[in-house]
């Protein structure tokens, strides 16, 4: 590519996965494409959390991608859920293996996409004050890309140093002799808390709600195992496909663990039973239970299993009780898995601030003020997530046809077909967009039925000289009815739940639930059906 060009086939915004992906495919269709990447790097998500104890919760075998069977046999993933460091390495090693970078504009960050009428093209912009023109436009900017940080007054009066879980310093950061402060109790602060306990002098955590966290079994990949699985990946790869989630749970069940098959009804145990459970097998017990995710009395009984557990596990009782969840259905938020989380509460340098009974006033020079009184720290962790799945496409000024903004579009909360584009935006694409599987799925799985989709589409296009793609907006409002009635009566949306799915951690927010229930299998078939359908409900024009 020329250095100086700037009018591309296809612009496409963010180096992850599935930017990465996507300038593979659109090479190999023979159209031109650039990256543009805000990191100075590939990887997105796995690129921005370097947090301690950073890691998938999904099986490296199945969190990698399918699409070159020579990748796919080459690489070794080490262990059975892979930590950052591993999972950028195989982002790296796609990167150089598919010479993926000289396409790709590194430190760039976009500010802009305008669809011109006139032109029936997409001008991108960037804060570099680059411009680049390209018929298609496709948003590859991750669903957890755009870390939150609350709005605490003080906040700035802080001393000492300031981290984010989400933009974690590539350098990493040394906590020994610090007295550390962390708020939030997401997935990522239930896996840095441990690995942090372990350097710092001490650790104050600030909870507001305790989550629902099962053990990860995680440990390495025996050769034999790899061997395997390599040997399997066909089959596994269909089995991924046609699932609900996009794993198959190919030689562990959830989070490593052996494979339970949810058969039991917990309705038809009695409280002893329950209790002897607990003390056998402790939380995964609950997982024997097929009812906990389809009926709130069992679940209710399945939370408080849960807490028998907690109060087990805990020394303190005073602890423990701050750590047990209520009021909201396990099933709610993102399961999370841990490794010794509820054990690092039993250290004694590590203590636990719990917001329920007080929350933050004020952040100052040395801690946190809260109802509860003042807590001394010198360094602040930042573990309180995303503002996720439109964050990073309403942080771009996106415009449509005659002008119209994404933000409008969207202002009672995002409205797509299938999660791949938006009526009124035509030829722009959003990968795991909102209204599709996405976050509720293996990622990879998920980017690469889009990529393969947005791809192809675009490749339609091009052999029958048509121009512009677009969503009706009849086709738009049924799938958004859909996407809510699938979500409607299932524990995401239990009306006490509040989750990120949701939108419900940002203040202002519309309370939407945002991915597609139906499951990538189902769904894959009716993105699949619709093109069969000559692109039902969307519109080409030559
Ligand atoms: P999450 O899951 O959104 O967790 C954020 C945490 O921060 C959560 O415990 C929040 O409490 C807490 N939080 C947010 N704002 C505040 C304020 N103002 N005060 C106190 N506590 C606060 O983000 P993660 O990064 O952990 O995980 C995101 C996803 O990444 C995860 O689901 C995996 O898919 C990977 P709350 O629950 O809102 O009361």
């Amino acid at each position: 590519m020329k250095p100086s060009q700037s009018e591309f086939d296809v612009v496409v915004v963010g180096a992850g996965f599935s930017g990465m992906y996507l300038l593979h495919k659109l090479r190999q269709a023979g159209l031109s494409a650039r990256v543009l990447e805000a990191g100075k790097d590939v990887g997105g998500t796995w690129y921005w959390n370097r947090y301690p104890g950073a890691r998938c919760d999904v099986p490296s075998i199945e969190y990698s991608f399918s699409f070159s069977p020579e990748l796919q046999q080459d690489w070794q993933w080490t262990e059975v859920m892979a930590a950052q460091p591993e999972i950028l390495d195989y982002a790296n090693h796609i990167a150089e293996r598919f010479d993926l970078r000289s396409d790709i504009e590194f430190s760039t960050r976009v500010t802009s996409a305008h669809f011109r009428d006139d032109e029936q093209r997409w001008h991108v912009t960037t804060d570099s004050g680059k411009e680049y023109a390209a018929r298609f436009c496709v948003m590859a900017t991750g669903c957890l890309s755009v870390p939150n940080t609350p709005q605490i007054t003080g906040a700035d009066n802080f001393a000492g140093d300031v981290f984010h879980t989400g933009n974690w310093p590539a350098e990493g950061v040394d906590f020994s002799a610090r007295r550390v402060g962390i708020i939030g109790t997401g997935s990522s602060a239930i896996q840095a808390i441990p690995v942090i306990a372990e350097q710092a002098e001490h650790l104050t955590v600030f909870q507001r709600t305790p989550n629902y966290t099962m053990p990860a079994h995680n440990r390495s990949l025996s050769d034999e195992f790899r061997k395997q699985a390599i040997a399997n990946y066909d089959e596994i790869r269909q089995q991924q496909r046609e699932s609900q989630v996009g794993i198959v749970g190919y030689g562990f069940g959830f989070g490593g663990a052996d494979n339970v098959e949810p058969t039991e009804e917990i309705l038809q145990t009695t409280a002893s039973e329950r209790a002897a459970l607990v003390e056998e097998e402790g939380f995964v017990a609950i997982r024997r239970f097929a009812d906990v995710a389809l009926d709130p009395e069992a679940n209710e009984l399945a939370c408080d299993m849960y807490r028998q557990q907690i109060s087990r596990m805990i020394d303190d009782p005073e602890t423990a009780e701050a750590l047990m969840p209520r009021d909201y259905p396990m099933g709610c938020k993102r399961p999370v898995i841990d490794t010794n989380y509820y054990e690092t509460y039993n250290r004694d340098n590590v203590s636990l601030v719990d917001l329920r009974k007080g929350g933050i006033d004020t952040i100052t020079a040395n801690g946190v003020q809260t109802e509860q009184g003042h807590y001394e720290f010198d360094t602040l962790v930042y573990a309180t997530g995303f503002d996720a799945m439109t964050g990073a496409l309403q942080k771009i000024d996106i415009r449509g046809r005659s002008g119209e903004r994404l933000v409008d579009h969207w202002e009672a909360g995002p409205r797509t077909y299938l999660g791949l584009q938006v009526n009124g935006f035509p030829n722009l694409f959003t990968v795991t967009g909102p209204g599709s599987p996405s976050v509720l799925s293996n990622m990879l799985v998920s980017i690469e039925q889009h990529v393969d989709w947005i791809t192809e589409c675009i490749e339609h296009m091009r052999d029958h000289q048509l121009q512009l793609i677009e969503p009706t907006l009849a086709a738009e409002e049924e799938w958004v009815a859909h996407v809510n009635d699938v979500a409607e009566g299932t524990m995401f949306t239990a009306p006490s739940c509040n989750s990120w799915y949701l939108g419900a951690n940002i203040p202002g927010k519309p309370r939407i639930f945002m991915p597609y229930v139906g499951g990538v299998g189902e769904y894959r078939k009716k993105c699949d059906e619709v093109v069969a359908n000559d692109y039902q409900g969307f519109v080409l024009t030559a």
